[in-house]
């Protein structure tokens, strides 16, 4: 098992079949969604860093395991048919086409779902990514759909559960239509959560269907396993699904704690694509990715689905791919606030969903207004004539992402000499001396009788490796120190004397943080413990206070999700400084998912201080500094009560400020407005 490594999974055979007739609803699906991906993966030097593996053909039992033999033994006609026969056969099912050779690309677009799950269970590789046609999520049991023959990822995961006794799969649809065909599969069945969000328009966008609104969500022994998300708007953004991601499937993904994730990674729900509309820009998906790489112990397989503008699906795929690979995520751009409509459906699924699972169990009820109300707009609307057609019609236009730069060192470490560098890292220690001004300034601030001489010095390692991580030549960042609170002001004090460098200062435990660190706006602090002083909180100082401190696993991930994240998201510091309070009681492996997560923020610049009783964690911090992947945590137990409450009500004091910790429509003027 070396659990490094991601692989990339695509046989150009799969670009050999295409539509044959004309028909208007399948023309975009076209050969070339795959060829400009792969170019675009080569020439980003991405295929090169990826591990290949081969695909295979599907066999009928792997097929089986979702599909009838009546309909596995209908395809296998088709390679056989006249294209006469080939058009009548297509009829019977919706917007989707057959062609001679599409049974063979189905066979191995399935095939190439499974070695890719072969790849990441048996510890070849950590995750990876197929890039395949044809897509697979709206076939169903006995139908094609959607221009989908067989279901990939749906036949992945029974394949993962009988072939590796994997007991929970995650699927995570963020491709721009419902996967009805996931859904139907897995409705029953509690070992599968699916998610998916999807343009809905009240039912009436495409495949237009009653249960894949909010309110189908899994039945029988599988009731609380099926979340839909949908947009009853096209035109959502960034902000909008990185708000669905930290207030509803992040929370819920970690309490469900899966053996295995698999993504149908369709990119129609990027900018520019013609079915989905919507806005959000390619490098979004960087950080969906990112979100999901430390759940399942890493095991991410995304399998491509849909995707119909080859310029946005290209960049997207090379966001995806890049940050399995392991490089830093971009800063997040174009992040707004949530709008209304996303906020209504946000709200309706939390409160949908909220007496399966206890991180929802707090989630506001519905206000009847919504539903109901919600209709009656779509009508009107569709009344006065608000042309679809138009909105589509205007070409997007959008930066294409930045190059992302990995700096040449990942992990740099200033400690104590008698303490060992982690594997993978470096030990930091400035070849210069401190610049004489900061020098003074820190023995002034610090050392008044000037005699800690080995504290100053690793006081001016400490600044000498921020600048270094401003430079982009270090990523990340460790510090063993004496005293934390000492190391914080000092890095604080000369990072803000830089015109807009904004660092978020995440104090995990008590302690107290000296208030004129509290109130700067160049800092945004926010501290996770058992901190009393809630009433004090005011835009930059958010203290999120939990009845029994860190030691609360389930308090602890209410807070980074619904707080730290939403926010971190909004600030976006260009620094982020991970401060670790003595007696924290933080558990080790909350402690590393909190790393992996902070690294969305600032080009994964963090840089953790702790101190020297902490010793023992430096070697697990430096991991995940590094983005080795982190094992699960240990069952989530309920919130309590009275933290939740105190976190609700620092939610409202604070939503005005912060938008993206939002998760529920405002009270009048709904949804009229994107
Ligand atoms: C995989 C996928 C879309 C089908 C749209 C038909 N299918 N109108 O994106
Ligand atoms: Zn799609």
């Amino acid at each position: 098992m070396t659990m490094t490594g991601t692989a990339l999974i695509y046989d150009e055979e799969m670009t050999k079949y295409k539509l044959l007739w004309v028909d208007p609803a399948c023309k975009i699906e076209v050969p070339e969604r795959l060829t400009v991906s792969h170019e675009a993966l080569v020439k980003n030097g991405l295929a090169d860093r990826c591990v290949s593996i081969p695909v295979r053909e599907a066999t009928d039992a792997d097929i089986l395991l979702v599909h009838s033999e009546e309909y596995l033994e209908a395809v296998k006609k088709t390679p056989y048919m006249t294209l006469e026969d080939l058009k009548e056969f297509t009829l019977q099912y919706g917007d989707v086409y057959f062609h001679p050779n599409i049974y063979h690309c189905a066979k191995l677009a399935a095939g190439a779902a499974l070695q890719l799950v072969d790849g990441v269970m048996t510890g070849k590789v950590r995750n990876g990514m197929a890039l395949v046609r044809p897509p697979g999520h709206h076939s169903m049991r006995s139908a094609a759909n959607g221009f989908c023959v067989f279901n990939n990822v749906a036949i992945a995961a029974r394949y993962a559960k009988q072939k590796y006794g994997v007991q929970r799969v995650l699927i995570v649809d963020w491709d721009i239509h419902h996967g009805q065909g996931v859904q139907y599969c897995f409705e029953d069945d509690p070992s599968v959560l699916y998610f998916s969000w999807h343009r809905y328009e009240h039912q009436k966008f495409w495949p237009q269907l009653r249960e894949s609104d909010y309110d189908s969500v899994g039945k029988e022994k599988g009731i609380g396993f099926n979340i839909n998300v949908p947009w009853n708007k096209v035109g959502m953004e960034n902000g909008d699904y990185l708000s669905v991601f930290c207030h509803i499937l992040l929370p819920v993904a970690y309490e469900f704690r899966p053996d295995l994730v698999l993504v149908c990674a369709g990119f129609d729900s990027a900018i520019g694509d013609p079915e989905g509309e919507m806005c959000a820009t390619p490098d979004v998906f960087a950080h969906l990715t990112h979100l999901l790489m430390n759940l399942a112990g890493g095991k991410l397989c995304a399998v491509l689905e849909g995707g119909y503008n080859l310029t946005s699906l290209a960049q997207s795929v090379c966001q995806t791919v890049q940050t399995l690979l392991g490089d830093p995520v971009p800063r997040p751009t174009n992040l707004n606030s949530p709008c209304i409509s996303a906020l209504e459906s946000l709200q309706c699924v939390r409160s949908a969903h909220k007496a399966y699972w206890s991180c929802l169990k707090h989630a506001a009820d519905l206000p009847t207004s919504i539903s109901t109300k919600c209709i009656k707009l779509a009508t009107e609307e569709e009344k006065t004539g608000k042309g679809e057609e138009e909105k589509g019609a205007e070409e997007k236009v959008w930066p294409e992402p930045p190059k992302r730069v990995t700096p040449p060192v990942r992990c740099a470490l200033v400690l104590p000499d008698d303490v060992a560098c982690p594997d993978g890292c470096e030990r930091f220690s400035s070849s210069e001396d401190l610049d004489p001004l900061s020098a003074s300034k820190l023995r002034e601030s610090f050392f008044k009788d000037g005699n800690d001489s080995a504290a100053l010095t690793t006081l001016s390692n400490l600044i000498a490796l921020t600048e270094k991580m401003e430079k982009n030549e270090i990523c990340s960042g460790l510090a063993l120190v004496c005293d934390v609170t000492m190391a914080m002001t000092s890095v604080v004090q000369h990072v803000t004397a830089f015109p807009s460098k904004r660092i978020l200062v995440v104090c995990v435990g008590e302690g107290n943080v000296p208030s004129h660190i509290a109130k700067d706006r160049e800092t945004l602090v926010v501290q996770i413990g058992s901190v009393e002083a809630e009433e004090q909180s005011c835009k930059y100082y958010i203290p999120v206070c939990l009845k029994k401190g860190c030691s609360d696993s389930s308090g602890f991930m209410q807070a980074v999700f619904g707080f730290l994240l939403p926010l971190g998201y909004e600030y976006d510091p260009s620094l982020v400084v991970l401060v670790r309070m003595p007696d924290s009681g933080v558990c080790d492996s909350m402690w590393q998912h909190l790393i992996g997560l902070l690294q969305s923020f600032a080009l994964g610049h963090t840089l953790v201080l702790m101190q020297e009783e902490d010793k023992p964690c430096v070697g697990l911090t430096a991991s995940s500094l590094l983005g080795h992947p982190v094992s699960s945590l240990e069952q989530l137990q309920s919130p309590l009560t009275e933290d939740v409450e105190a976190i609700e009500r620092l939610r409202h004091r604070l939503q005005a400020d912060w938008k993206l910790l939002q998760t529920t429509a405002p009270e009048t003027g709904r949804s009229d407005k994107h």
